[in-house]
């Protein structure tokens, strides 16, 4: 059970057409289902008084993280397009956080890594939560095994007590079962399971 209160932010990753719309570039079955638990979440997140925070995937029509680039995923996310924008029936509540800006590969809403190097560098997300004295990340959105894994991963690393809201996050699965395995990497991580609606 998650205690909301004002130590407590909502991250919600990525819930963007891309993912969320059935006409989307990297369509997540039942994307757009996890919506209500997940407006839900925000809706109780508001009432006591705890952040907010909205990841979103923001590439730029080429980089290495598309398959067509030498990465592997189809083109999805490209700035300043439909696909890009959050899902129209999500309730927005509080900051966003950009990703992959700068052509940037990787997942987590923590950090982005250097496509060439690979090597990691913080978003806006740490020093936004740090700021408002936030101890506990409550995950939700899209997608289960990959930003909100690397997200949840990330949080509890970093040392926020750390939930994952599983009636609000959809896996990719790209290889079947994908998404229980995630959640299960979270589970041994410390990450604790929780749900949106009861
Ligand atoms: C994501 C694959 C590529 C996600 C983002 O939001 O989980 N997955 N880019
Ligand atoms: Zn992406």
């Amino acid at each position: 059970m998650v205690r909301w209160d004002e130590r407590t932010a909502l991250v919600v990753v990525d819930v963007q057409n891309d993912f969320a719309d059935p006409g989307g570039g990297l369509s997540v079955t039942g994307g757009d289902s996890i919506i209500p638990a997940v407006n839900a979440a925000v809706a109780a997140a508001g009432v006591a008084g705890a952040g907010v925070v909205y990841t979103q995937d923001w590439h730029p029509p080429d980089t290495p993280h598309f398959a067509k680039d030498g990465g592997v995923w189809p083109v999805h996310c490209v700035q300043d397009t439909w696909g890009a924008e959050f899902h129209p029936d999500l309730c927005m509540a509080g900051d966003v956080v950009r990703k992959g800006t700068g052509g940037e590969d990787g997942y987590s809403g923590f950090t982005v890594r250097d496509p060439a190097g690979g090597s990691p560098t913080d978003t806006l997300l740490d020093s936004l939560l740090r700021e408002r004295g936030i101890e506990t990340v409550v995950v939700a959105g899209l997608a289960t095994d990959y930003c909100v894994r690397d997200t949840a991963l990330d949080a509890v690393a970093r040392g926020f007590a750390t939930f994952v809201l599983i009636d609000a996050v959809r896996a990719v699965d790209l290889h079947p079962g994908d998404g229980v395995r995630a959640l299960e990497a979270m589970r041994r991580a410390g990450v604790r399971s929780a749900l949106a609606l009861s």
